[in-house]
């Protein structure tokens, strides 16, 4: 007998708006994931003339996804603020909640036009009663009450944790239900496998430099065991395939202009697969600190990143 998703939540210790907040960012994810499965069949692929916050040109469909997100209906009496990835500044909603909701509508966007992975991210924070200002998003990760991401691939797969441990769902796509798969996804002890732009090795600093070679090394070298590469450009793909079978995932801080502080955004990226990592009993850091520990000083801050099995985490810290 399968378990859908309302059911597993109520087995959760979480106050009844969170439950109800994790079934609609459900099915936020559901209806991106639908069009995203439609793009192609509805023109919505390729780029628009215009660039985000990031200075990165969207895509038809991070606007078209954003938007799902944007639904005011969705949040109605449980989040009395929106940040995303694709918006400049926070987007306050008609009414107040107990939560604020930070996303990445399409992360890997890049992929769109090439069928390849992407997905959703989320991150949810507690929200003051008051006026609610972007301070109030500037928390450090150890702070949010939830975060997970949908993948829209071969299944449309979401995970999410509540700080009770990972839970794993798939998309029934005839009914529209999800269905428990995996109720406690844990990472394996070690792993052969790590995850990183080559192209950038010249522009990399020592101790990722070193990391990674000792890794190339394989058993000559003094990781005495060979390893594997992946490198989807999608972090959701890329932290999907880890939370499913292990490994490290490595954007890290660089030498070129603009990487001073890395690619990926802390509060819509890298925090909540931080919260996600921790809960299945691994290790996110920037290189050196602790992810969950940063707080931030901007919305669409960046850092380096370092997260995945302990043991590598825990290697490359060493060598800073
Ligand atoms: P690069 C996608 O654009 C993204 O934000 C992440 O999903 C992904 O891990 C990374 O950037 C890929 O970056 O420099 O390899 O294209």
């Amino acid at each position: 007998m399968p378990t859908y998703l309302p059911a597993f939540l109520d087995t959760l210790e979480a106050p009844a708006s969170l439950r109800q907040l994790i079934i609609n960012i459900a099915e936020a994810c559901r209806d991106i994931g639908q069009t995203v499965n439609n793009s192609a069949l509805n023109n919505l692929q390729g780029e628009l003339a215009q660039e985000n916050v990031q200075g990165e040109v969207q895509k038809q469909l991070d606007v078209i996804a954003n938007d799902l997100m944007l639904e005011p209906a969705r949040w109605d009496g449980l989040v009395s603020a929106l940040a995303s990835e694709e918006m400049d500044t926070i987007y306050p909603l008609p009414s107040k909640g107990d939560y604020l909701l930070t996303f990445d509508p399409i992360d890997g966007s890049s992929n769109i036009d090439v069928n390849g992975l992407v997905g959703t991210i989320f991150s949810v924070l507690p929200s003051p009663s008051g006026e609610v200002t972007e301070a109030d998003f500037l928390k450090a990760g150890q702070e949010q009450v939830a975060a997970g991401y949908a993948i829209y691939g071969p299944q449309t797969t979401l995970l999410f944790t509540l700080g009770q441990g990972v839970h794993a769902f798939t998309l029934n796509r005839d009914t529209g239900a999800w269905v428990l798969i995996n109720p406690s996804v844990r990472l394996p002890e070690s792993t052969a496998e790590f995850a990183i732009n080559m192209a950038y090795q010249r522009h990399w600093h020592p101790p990722v430099r070193r990391y990674v070679e000792e890794c190339l090394a394989g058993k000559t070298g003094p990781r005495a065991k060979d390893f594997n590469m992946r490198w989807l450009a999608s972090m959701v793909g890329d932290l999907h395939r880890i939370l499913t079978r292990g490994g490290v995932f490595v954007y890290p801080t660089d030498t070129r202009k603009g990487s001073e502080n890395g690619k990926l955004r802390l509060l819509y990226e890298v925090a909540p697969f931080s919260f996600l990592i921790e809960q299945a009993g691994g290790m996110a850091t920037d290189g050196r600190d602790r992810i969950l520990d940063i707080v931030p000083h901007s919305l669409h801050q960046r850092t380096g990143v370092v997260l995945g099995v302990r043991e590598e985490v825990e290697t490359v810290k060493s060598y800073h």
